[in-house]
C-alpha cells in the first residue's frame, strides 16, 4: 500500500524523502511524488512508476528546500497516473499526501465544485487539499483548519500537509491508516513505517487514532481526536524491528510468531472506519464486482489452502453464497466447471506461487473477476489480478509460514465482510464482525502467554514419531495447519481429521505413542468433541488439548489442557492457530531441527 514521507529540517530534504520512499517500495505502489517548499514557492514533481523515474526527474530538475512530503501512490480512487499521483495541490500555496480512503469524497467533492473549485485529478484525496484551502480562506489558521477539516471527512487516512505561507510547519494527522512521527536532532520526520527513516533517526512517537501533529525543525506538538494537548512517548527502534533480522529472537520463526499482535494491526489499518469495511480498499471497482457474484472459487497452495478452507465456512455461513477450494496444482489441470459470476480468489504469501499463478491463467478468462490476497504487493499474482488485498504482514522469513497465515485469515475475513454486505449482511452484523477484528491485536498479545506452558508441552512431543491433530467445522482446517507446521518444522509425521472422521479409520492408530492434538472451540461442536476425545482416552491415546474455555474441559489423568483467553467465537480460527504454531516450533528446538530453513522445502514455491 502506498506510503508517506515527511520532513522538516535544516538541511535539504529531497534526498531524505527519496530514500524514504525506497524504503517503502516493499509495499507496492504505481506512482510517487514529491513536493518541497523553495523559497516561498512548493516544487512539485510525480512520476507514474518506480520511485526511481522520480529520483531521475529530481536529478534534472532539483527540488531544494527545507520542508517537504513525498508519496508512493497505490490507486484505489481513479487510475494510475501522474495526473492521480500525489502530492496534490489547492492553488499553488497548499500540498497535501494522503494514505488511505476519503469514503464520503463523492458528496465533498459535489460541494466543492459548487464552490468553484476546480479538480484536476480523479482521486479522493483532492478533497482534502480544497477543504483545507476553503477553511484557510474562512481566517482559520492552518492547524484549525487541518482540524475542521478532518471533521468532514470519513474513513481512514494518514495524511501529510505543508503550505507556502508556514514555512516552519509540517503539519500530520492520522485516523485509521499508519503514520509514524521520527524525531531527529533539530529536525522532524513523518512517514508511514519507522523503516522509511531509519537513516535519518532511530527516535519515533506513535500517533493515536484522531491526532494531529504539528512538526517544526525543533519542536513537535501532538493534539488528541478531542482537540486536547496530548503528549505522545517517544521510543527508540529496536533492531530486528519489522526488518528482516532476528533480533533477539533465536529465529525468525518465533520472532515473526511474536510479530503477530502488530501483524494483526497492520492488516486491518485503512480497511476499517468506524465499525465498518472500507469497500474500495480491495480496489476502486470492488464494489460492482462484489454485488455480481454468485460463487466464490478459491484456489491454493499449502498454507494458503488451508486458509482458504477457514473461508469457506466463513463465506458460506455469513454472505450465503457456495464457496469452493481446491488446491492449485490441482485445479490447474482438470476441466474444472465455474459457474456464472464466479469470483477467483488466489491466496499466497509471496504471489509468486507457480501452481497458484497458472491457476490464475488458465481461467481468469472464464470468471467475473479475479481478487488476490497476497503479501507482496509488487507481485504477479497482485498484477495480474482484478483487484487485491494485501495482507501486509512485513517480510517472512521462515520457511513455515506463521504470520502469513494469520494475516491470510484476517484478509478473508475482510472479504466476507465485503461480500455480505453486498448479500444481505446487516450493518449491526457488520460492526460486530469489525467489531471482533479491533480485538486482534490486544488478544494475540494474550495469547503470547501461553508460550510458557506450550513449550513445556512440547517436551511429550520429542520422542514421537506420528501426532494426529483434531478439530472440527472452521477448526478442522486449522488443525490442518497444525498438523502442516509440525510436519515441516519437526519432521514428525503429522494428520489432520475432522474429529468425526475418527472412528472411520484413524481411531486404529491410536495408542499410547500418538499424541492426539486437538482444538476445542466453545460452540455447539464442543460436546461432540468431547465425545471423540473419550475415544481416544479408552484407547490409552494421550490427549492435548487447547480449549475455548474454562468451564469446557479440564487436565486430568492422560489429558493436557491449555485454555485460550476469552474470545469472540468468530476469531477462533484466527486464535487457535498461535497455539498450535508455537507448540510446533518447541517440538522442533527440543528436536534440534533447522527451524528457518527446514530440509526439502523453499520459501517461495515458484517452480510447480
Ligand atoms: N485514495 C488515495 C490514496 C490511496 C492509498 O492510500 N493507497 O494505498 C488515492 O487513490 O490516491
Amino acid at each position: 500500500m502506498c506510503g508517506i514521507v515527511g520532513a522538516i529540517a535544516a538541511r535539504p530534504v529531497a534526498g531524505i524523502l527519496l530514500e524514504g520512499l525506497r524504503r517503502l517500495e516493499y509495499r507496492g505502489y504505481d506512482s510517487a511524488g514529491m513536493a518541497v517548499l523553495n523559497q516561498g514557492q512548493i516544487g512539485r514533481l510525480r512520476r507514474i512508476g518506480k520511485v526511481q523515474a522520480l529520483a531521475d526527474a529530481c536529478a534534472q530538475q532539483s527540488l531544494p528546500g527545507h520542508l517537504g512530503i513525498a508519496h508512493t501512490r497505490w490507486a484505489t480512487h481513479g487510475k494510475p497516473s501522474e495526473q492521480n499521483a500525489h502530492p496534490h495541490m489547492s492553488g499553488e500555496r497548499l500540498a497535501v499526501v494522503h494514505n488511505g480512503i476519503i469514503e464520503n469524497f463523492e458528496p465533498l467533492k459535489r460541494e466543492l465544485e459548487q464552490q468553484g473549485y476546480v479538480f484536476t485529478s480523479e482521486t479522493d484525496t483532492e478533497v482534502v487539499a480544497h477543504l483545507l484551502d476553503r477553511e484557510l480562506k474562512t481566517g482559520l489558521d492552518l492547524l484549525a483548519a487541518l482540524r475542521k477539516t478532518m471533521e468532514f471527512l470519513e474513513g481512514a487516512f494518514a495524511l501529510g500537509v505543508i503550505h507556502a505561507d508556514q514555512p516552519e510547519q509540517l503539519l500530520t494527522a492520522r485516523k485509521g491508516s499508519p503514520l509514524v512521527i521520527g524525531v531527529g536532532i533539530g529536525e522532524n520526520f513523518i512517514a508511514s513505517d519507522q523503516l522509511a527513516l531509519l537513516p535519518v533517526t532511530d527516535r519515533f512517537m506513535f500517533l493515536e487514532d484522531g491526532d494531529i501533529a504539528q512538526l517544526e525543525a525543533e519542536r513537535i506538538q501532538v493534539w488528541d481526536a478531542q482537540g486536547q494537548v496530548a503528549e505522545r512517548a517517544i521510543s527508540t527502534f529496536e533492531h530486528g524491528q519489522g526488518s528482516a533480522e532476528k533480533g533477539e529472537f533465536r529465529h525468525f520463526m518465533l520472532k515473526e510468531i511474536y510479530e503477530q499482535p502488530r501483524v494483526m494491526q497492520a492488516v486491518l489499518e485503512g480497511r476499517i472506519a468506524s465499525g465498518h469495511l472500507l469497500e474500495q480498499a480491495f480496489g476502486s471497482d470492488a464494489g460492482a464486482v462484489f454485488d455480481r457474484v454468485k460463487q466464490v472459487q478459491i484456489v491454493a497452495c499449502g498454507t494458503s489452502y488451508h486458509a482458504g478452507l477457514v473461508a469457506k465456512y466463513w463465506i458460506e455461513e455469513l454472505v450465503g453464497i457456495p464457496c469452493m477450494v481446491e488446491v492449485a496444482s490441482e485445479f490447474r489441470y482438470r476441466p474444472v466447471v465455474l459457474p456464472e459470476d464466479t469470483l477467483l480468489l488466489t491466496l499466497s504469501q509471496s504471489g509468486e506461487t507457480a501452481d497458484t499463478l497458472a491457476a490464475l491463467r488458465e481461467v481468469k478468462a472464464r470468471v467475473l473477476a479475479t481478487l488476490a490476497i497476497c503479501n507482496v504487493p509488487g507481485s504477479s499474482l497482485v498484477r495480474e489480478s482484478d483487484l487485491s488485498l494485501m495482507t501486509n504482514a512485513g517480510p517472512e522469513i521462515g520457511v513455515a509460514s506463521t504470520k502469513a497465515f494469520t494475516s491470510q485469515l484476517v484478509a478473508l475475513m475482510l472479504t466476507t465482510i465485503a461480500l455480505g454486505r453486498r448479500h444481505g449482511l446487516s450493518a449491526d452484523k457488520e460492526t460486530a464482525l469489525v467489531a471482533a477484528l479491533e480485538q486482534l491485536p490486544e488478544l494475540f498479545q494474550q495469547l503470547l502467554a501461553l508460550d510458557g506452558p506450550i513449550e513445556a508441552m512440547s517436551a511429550h512431543f520429542a520422542e514421537k514419531r506420528h501426532a494426529l491433530f483434531l478439530g472440527r467445522n472452521v477448526l478442522y482446517p486449522v488443525a490442518m495447519e497444525g498438523a502442516l507446521k509440525l510436519k515441516e518444522i519437526s519432521y514428525i509425521h503429522a494428520e489432520a481429521y475432522p474429529a468425526g472422521e475418527l472412528k472411520h479409520g484413524p481411531l486404529a492408530l491410536v495408542d499410547k505413542e500418538m499424541p492426539v492434538i486437538a482444538v476445542a472451540p466453545r460452540n455447539g461442536m464442543l460436546d461432540k468433541l468431547k465425545a471423540n476425545l473419550q475415544e481416544v482416552r479408552a484407547r490409552g491415546g494421550e490427549l492435548f488439548v487447547f480449549a475455548g474455555c474454562e468451564e469446557s474441559i479440564q487436565s486430568q489423568e492422560g489429558v493436557h489442557v491449555i485454555h485460550l483467553p476469552a474470545l469472540p467465537p468468530v476469531l477462533d480460527p484466527i486464535a487457535f492457530t498461535l497455539p498450535l504454531q508455537l507448540l510446533s516450533y518447541h517440538v522442533a528446538v527440543l528436536k534440534g531441527t533447522d527451524v528457518d530453513q527446514p530440509r526439502n522445502l523453499a520459501k517461495s514455491v515458484t517452480v510447480e
